[in-house]
Formats: C-alpha cells, sequence, structure tokens
C-alpha cells in the first residue's frame, strides 16, 4: 500500500477529547493505515522562519509542521486566502481585495510548503492536497522534480467564469491544477462551472471526467464530502449530549427549538437568517412565545475586517429583534458565540425541532449533515437547507429555500412547526440513508481509490 501524505494549511493532531472534525478523523485513518503524514502550518508565528520542521506523532499520525512569520499569515492566511480567494469562490467579488503583496505571499507561503515537504516525500507516495490555501502547491512539487500520484480537493466552491475572471492572473492560478492527477469537487455544479472555465478561458476540451489543456490531461470530479454518521448518532445518544439535551429541554419548557450552527462567517447567511426569523415572528404573531431560535455561531478569522463587520451586524441585528420582541420571560433569539464539544452539540441538534442552515453558498455544509445524523429517528426534527449549500444536491428532502427570501425562510419554519410526524419521519429517513450511504469514509475511498489508480508516470507535467 502506498504512504498517503495530506498536505492541508493546519493539520489537525488527534485529540483525546474525541473533538477532532470527521475530516481530520478520516484522514488521520487514512495516514493511520497507509503510515503516511500530514503536512501543514503548526498555527505558530515565528520571528524569522527556518524552515524548521516540527515532527511528531499522535495516535499512530505523523505530523510535520513549519511555522511561518507575521508577514506570512498577514498575506498568505488572512490576505490572499481569506480576503481574496473565500469572498471570490463564494461569489462575492464586493468583499474580494485583490493585493499584489497577498499574490506574492500567498505563493510565497506555498513555496515554503513545497520546499518543506519535498524531502519527505518518497516516490511511490500518494499526495493529497486540500482547499484553497494550497492550490499552486501541487505544481511546485512538480517543478522540484517529483514525478508522484497528486490530488487535489477543494473544499469550498468553484465560482462562476464571470466572476473568477476578475481575479488578477486567474488563468495563472488554475493552470497550477492541472500539475495534480484528480481534481475533485463537492458537486457537478462547482465541477461544470470550473470545465466552463477551462473551455472559455483556457481552451482547453472536456471528455466525460477528463478535462484536456494543451498537453496535460487531469481528471476533474465531483466526490460530495459526508460525515462520520454512525459516530455522529452514537455521540448523540452519549451522557454529555443526554445531559445537554436534557438542560435545553428543562430551559424550554415545552417551546419548540431552531438551531443554527455555523462559524461566524458571512458566507453562512446568519444576517439573511436573523432576518427570516424577524419575519415569521412578524407574520405569525400567534406563534409569539411558543418558538426561540439559538444560534451557536464560534468566532472566525477575527484579524480580516469583513468578519469583524458581519460580528457587529449580528450583535446589532440580534439585539434588536430581541428588544423588539421579547417578553420579561421569552428571548426569541440565543445568539451564542462560544463553541461547543462535539458530544453537546450532537445534543443540541437533537433537541431542536427545526435545523436551519441557510448558507448563501457552501461547498458542502457538513451542520446540515449532522443535524440529520444527530435524530431521534421516532421523533425527527425538520431540516430547513438553503438551496445554494452543496448539501442541497443530496438531502432533497429538506424543506429547500432561497436564504435571499425573508418569505420563503418565514413560510417554511411555519411548516416545519406544523409538519406530521409521517412526513418528519419518511424526511428523515431518505436523508439519513444519503448522509449514511455517502459518510466521510466513502468520500475518503471514493477519491484515492481514483487517485490510486491513475497510472504513475502517464501524462506528468516534467519541470521545465
Ligand atoms: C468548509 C466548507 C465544507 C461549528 N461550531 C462548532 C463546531 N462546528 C463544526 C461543525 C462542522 C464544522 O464545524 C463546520 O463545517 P461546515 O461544512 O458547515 O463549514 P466550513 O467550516 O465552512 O467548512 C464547507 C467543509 O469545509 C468540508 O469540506 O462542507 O462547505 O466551507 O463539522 O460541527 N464543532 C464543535 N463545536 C462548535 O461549536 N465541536
Amino acid at each position: 500500500m502506498s504512504r498517503l501524505i495530506v498536505i492541508s494549511n493546519r493539520v489537525s493532531r488527534p485529540s483525546k477529547s474525541g473533538n477532532q472534525g470527521g475530516l481530520a478523523v478520516a484522514l488521520s485513518q487514512a495516514l493511520r493505515e497507509s503510515r503516511g503524514m500530514w503536512i501543514g502550518w503548526s498555527g505558530e508565528v515565528t520571528d524569522n522562519f527556518t524552515g524548521h520542521i516540527g515532527f511528531s506523532e499522535d495516535d499512530g499520525v505523523k505530523t510535520a509542521t513549519i511555522d511561518l512569520e507575521e508577514q506570512d499569515v498577514d498575506e498568505y492566511y488572512n490576505g490572499y486566502a481569506n480576503k481574496t480567494l473565500w469572498p471570490l469562490f463564494h461569489f462575492r467579488i464586493d468583499l474580494a481585495e485583490y493585493a499584489r503583496d497577498f499574490e506574492g505571499g500567498y505563493n510565497r507561503v506555498n513555496q515554503r510548503f513545497a520546499d518543506t515537504a519535498a524531502p519527505l516525500i518518497e516516490p511511490e507516495d500518494v499526495i493529497w492536497v486540500h482547499d484553497y490555501h494550497m492550490i499552486p502547491l501541487g505544481q511546485m512539487l512538480r517543478d522540484r522534480g517529483h514525478r508522484n500520484r497528486m490530488g487535489f480537493f477543494l473544499h469550498i466552491p468553484w465560482p462562476p467564469t464571470r466572476l473568477l475572471v476578475s481575479l488578477p492572473h486567474h488563468t495563472k492560478l488554475v493552470s497550477t491544477l492541472f500539475a495534480y492527477d484528480v481534481v475533485g469537487f463537492h458537486t457537478e455544479e462547482w465541477l461544470e462551472s470550473f470545465r466552463h472555465y477551462v473551455e472559455k478561458e483556457m481552451g482547453g476540451s472536456v471528455d466525460g471526467d477528463f478535462v484536456t489543456v494543451g498537453d496535460r490531461t487531469i481528471q476533474a470530479v465531483a466526490c460530495p464530502i459526508g460525515i462520520n454518521a454512525r459516530e455522529f448518532a452514537e455521540a448523540a445518544v452519549s451522557d454529555a449530549a443526554r445531559d445537554m439535551y436534557e438542560q435545553i429541554r428543562a430551559s424550554l419548557q415545552e417551546r419548540a427549538m431552531i438551531v443554527g450552527v455555523d462559524r461566524l462567517d458571512y458566507s453562512k447567511g446568519l444576517e439573511e437568517r436573523f432576518n427570516g426569523y424577524a419575519r415569521f415572528l412578524k407574520d405569525n404573531p400567534d406563534q409569539h412565545r411558543k418558538v426561540l431560535l439559538t444560534q451557536i455561531a464560534p468566532p472566525s478569522r477575527g484579524e480580516v475586517e469583513s468578519y469583524q463587520q458581519i460580528r457587529a451586524t449580528l450583535d446589532a441585528l440580534a439585539g434588536r429583534i430581541n428588544g423588539e420582541y421579547s417578553d420579561v420571560d421569552w428571548t426569541p433569539i440565543r445568539y451564542v458565540n462560544q463553541g461547543y464539544p462535539r458530544d453537546k452539540l450532537a445534543g443540541i441538534y437533537r433537541s431542536a425541532r427545526i435545523g436551519l442552515v441557510t448558507p448563501l453558498r457552501d461547498g458542502m455544509n457538513l451542520v446540515a449533515k449532522e443535524y440529520v445524523a444527530a435524530q431521534n429517528p421516532d421523533d425527527p426534527g425538520v431540516l430547513i437547507l438553503s438551496r445554494f449549500a452543496g448539501a442541497a444536491m443530496q438531502l432533497k428532502d429538506a424543506l429547500l429555500i432561497n436564504p435571499y427570501s425573508p418569505e420563503e425562510m418565514s413560510d417554511a419554519i411555519l411548516r416545519a412547526l406544523a409538519m406530521p410526524l409521517d412526513e418528519r419521519k419518511r424526511r428523515w429517513r431518505a436523508m439519513m440513508n444519503s448522509v449514511e450511504g455517502q459518510d466521510i469514509s466513502w468520500w475518503r475511498q471514493s477519491f484515492t481509490e481514483r487517485l490510486m489508480a491513475v497510472e504513475r508516470d502517464t501524462a506528468r507535467v516534467e519541470p521545465e
């Protein structure tokens, strides 16, 4: 069996508390089985980049990390990754910033990762690079002479061509993807946009899964990520989850709870969610006091201004809605800026009658799947899901809504609250079949099998 080398911005070390995300668990398992290695940024900042690699091994998973300089973090992580690519790839060109320093820092840090990884790679290793932070890394490894099988997976949407062309040097960036053998997206929609770009902007051609530009042919595939459904369903009945469930139920006093769980990010449609919920309260006075929304939103990327802005907007909006509708013994929104351990989170999902997941764009959205997996099969809640989340392609039995429409959101909440048990069960069963069938192991295996099947040394770009 070939060793798997995973390279991503951050590595995730196994944690005894079981607080690791599904992706980290799935990749850790593959790394353990293949005696592979996970390479990434330590999250630490150093005054002077030396290229020193920190090796460690936890629970059979080897990791190799480097520290970055403050300028790297500013230009690469906060800059090109999160001020340029993240908004652009989520269709928000209004928020995207284009600065030469960002692009320079992004390339410099990717070179640093390539320098770090290069001596650790053996010829038979299979390399799997993750996400928008690392697009050019494969090309940089090829430039250093590595002929390994290499795959890339994009965890966020691929934007329409008309938006992507607003990125300076867009073709230069996209052409680096042709250094990989297999490039994966969550959905057909993102894949379709990628193919469109390649045909229109690069004169490329598409033949099934194969995409060719010049003398390079790669496979571009849709491979939707999943969760560890069984483990999550078990977490939902763990002691910690039960305690959380009881605590919440006692506080609800028979009221129905709607839950939202998201990193505090403008792509998640939190402002639109609050507005949709406010619309529901306005349209349905008889529902006041019978329902409340709990929004868990741990802050993220706080050094980026657009994230500071969305946080301020949500603080004000939650305050305004609560000010307008609260009574001495009822608050319509519980807005919580802290995160919870996974087991407790599963208990929170299970205690909610409605899961409200309303991103404006999302590569996939794992919260939607977790909400489904955590439900009680005998009395499941209802998922309301944005049609613009990748997850909507699979979870067709959710109540699918346009998150930009407060009316649609309001109507869906009312419908979900009134939904008979039979219909809730039927919809939940269909969604659970999908969540269980295409789980995180399925995703990892589908992608890596495709990558392993590539013949080494075919269609390789050789260093110039
Ligand atoms: C990117 C793409 C794609 C959140 N709050 C807590 C907590 N979380 C966990 C959730 C979930 C994860 O964070 C969020 O995953 P999402 O998929 O919803 O969103 P992104 O972070 O934006 O992820 C996305 C994903 O990559 C994978 O490819 O689906 O589209 O944007 O697992 O549970 N976890 C805990 N406490 C919290 O308070 N323990």
